[in-house]
């Protein structure tokens, strides 16, 4: 190891080290100690330790009781990393110019898996007012049609045993049970995933989940507990040993999991908290009456374009998302895809130029200071591509509009699924069984290979599966993309 590498003989981040920071990198400007927790948090991963934790730890500097506990339903990787280091943690700020800072706001970790109790006790403590969650898509356990999957196993496990859950609603709803018979408050229950109606899909299973044994405290949560739909914004690569060595030489300290993001965050929230909030404006969050006109500006302008460049991308083998927007046939498809497919979907929130808003994402995508590996995007594509892809084809078909561009990321999809099938590789989706098992199953030809994907309902509403415009359309992308090879891709993408 080099003094400028400081690795595994370097002192680790934690309270006592805190002071050998250099003196201008940015750390908790408050005392740790004394910021009660006043926020739960399931799901600390990168995307949380990135974005709400960092505009916690900004708040905290104002002083308030809002520190988190972070809870990790699955693993306890978090707990592992972060426990020796007091929840210290080094937040990289990817711009041209990289800068650093040291985040103090998650005071406490907990495993879920390993003891629930904890997590119980946190929920239903007074000092507990807001609990937050980043837990993907698929930790919602919804259908398609947006009700709680009653058929999912974690579902079924937690309405036979609702005393000891491991899914996040059954967690909610214990919580929220234990603080009715201890005649507290409810808590503000805070989405803040990549869903369309975030807060109300919430709400809606949490009170589906409830009334299935108590009625009762179904009624008092749909009385007392809100739900706002929120939407999240910021760019945040998962993290490597690079990041590990680049932290390590910032900051003269190791740090077993730092975090990365691009500068851009935002964070636009329903003002509807009903057991008291901080001061979020005071730290630049956006609190709103109707979150919604963000929401799908975001999922089907960001989240849309950055799907449709995972699939798309990796099938002409570029590897991070920078690699494929400095390629100028991924750079020009995109913008029409964009802007003629895309944007006469959206209904912009007021005062919003969509344009201004494409152009900004074109740059954030096009940031070279950020490694964001396609293939991590890729991932959870049956839960994603409803959000922010489908549902923009459903309105262009509506209008009678063409669908043949919006239809080659869903090909790409689908051709992505055969080589993952084909390759034996790992697919990181909840559907992967199913899809795998369809993709082997291809190769009897296109509206064959096809049909067998959109027989999934979970994933192609039947409305859409059986339009018989987008069976054609789709079929033709396939082909088109099936012709192999990252030219035949490029060319498909120049032409299209
Ligand atoms: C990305 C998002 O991984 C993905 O699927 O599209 O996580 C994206 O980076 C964020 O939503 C940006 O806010």
């Amino acid at each position: 190891m080099t003094a400028s590498r400081p690795g595994i003989s370097a002192p680790r981040l934690c309270n006592g080290t805190l002071p050998r920071l250099p003196a201008s990198m940015i750390r908790p400007a408050y005392d740790r100690t004394a910021a009660a927790i006043g926020i739960v948090h399931f799901g600390p991963g990168a995307f949380h330790r990135a974005h709400q934790a960092v505009y916690v730890d900004d708040l905290l500097a104002h002083g308030g009781d809002w520190a988190i506990s972070g809870v990790s339903l699955q693993s306890s990787g978090v707990r592992t990393a972060l426990a020796p280091q007091d929840g210290l943690y080094t937040l990289a700020i990817l711009n041209e110019t990289p800068s650093w800072r040291v985040i103090g706001s998650l005071k406490e970790l907990l495993a879920a898996r390993d003891d629930p109790e904890p997590v119980l006790r946190r929920l239903a403590d007074p000092a507990t007012r807001i609990v937050t969650m980043t837990v993907t898509e698929k930790g919602y356990c919804l259908t398609a049609g947006g009700d709680l999957d009653a058929a999912h196993r974690d579902i079924r496990r937690d309405l036979a045993a609702p005393e000891r859950p491991v899914s996040l609603i059954g967690y909610l709803v214990e919580g929220l049970r234990r603080r009715r018979a201890a005649g507290l408050p409810p808590v503000t229950l805070v989405s803040c995933d990549n869903l369309v109606d975030n807060g109300t899909r919430l709400r809606q299973a949490v009170i589906q989940f409830a009334g299935e044994h108590d009625p009762a405290l179904a009624r008092w949560i749909g009385e007392h507990a809100t739900f706002p739909n929120t939407m999240i914004d910021s760019i945040t690569p998962a993290t490597d040993d690079a990041l590990r060595a680049r932290a390590a030489a910032a900051t003269g300290l190791t740090d077993a999991w730092p975090i990365q993001r691009e500068a851009f965050s935002q964070w636009v929230v329903e003002d509807r908290f009903c057991n008291g909030r901080p001061d979020f404006a005071a730290v630049g969050v956006t609190l709103t009456g109707d979150v919604a006109a963000f929401d799908r500006a975001k999922l089907r302008l960001l989240n849309g374009p950055h799907s449709s460049l995972a699939y798309l991308g990796l099938l002409a083998g570029h590897e991070t998302v920078a690699d494929a927007m400095a390629d100028p046939v991924f750079a020009r498809f995109l913008n029409r895809l964009m802007r003629e497919d895309i944007l006469p979907t959206v209904t912009p929130p007021a005062g919003f130029d969509l344009n201004a808003y494409i152009d900004a994402i074109l740059h954030r995508f096009a940031n070279p200071g950020i490694r964001h590996r396609l293939a991590q995007i890729a991932w959870d594509g049956s839960q994603k591509l409803p959000f922010r892809l489908l549902g923009t084809v459903a309105d262009r078909l509506k209008d009678g509009a063409d669908i043949h561009r919006l239809c080659l990321p869903v090909a790409g999809w689908l051709h992505v699924l055969r080589g993952t099938a084909a390759s034996g590789a790992t697919l990181v989706d909840p559907l992967a069984d199913r899809l795998l098992s369809i993709a082997r199953r291809c190769g009897a030809g296109v509206d064959a290979d096809v049909a067998g994907f959109l027989a999934v309902d979970g994933i192609f509403p039947p409305s859409l599966a059986g339009n018989a415009t987008f069976r054609r359309s789709l079929a033709h992308a396939y082909a088109v993309l099936g012709r192999a090879g990252p030219t035949a891709i490029r060319q498909a993408l120049a032409t299209a």
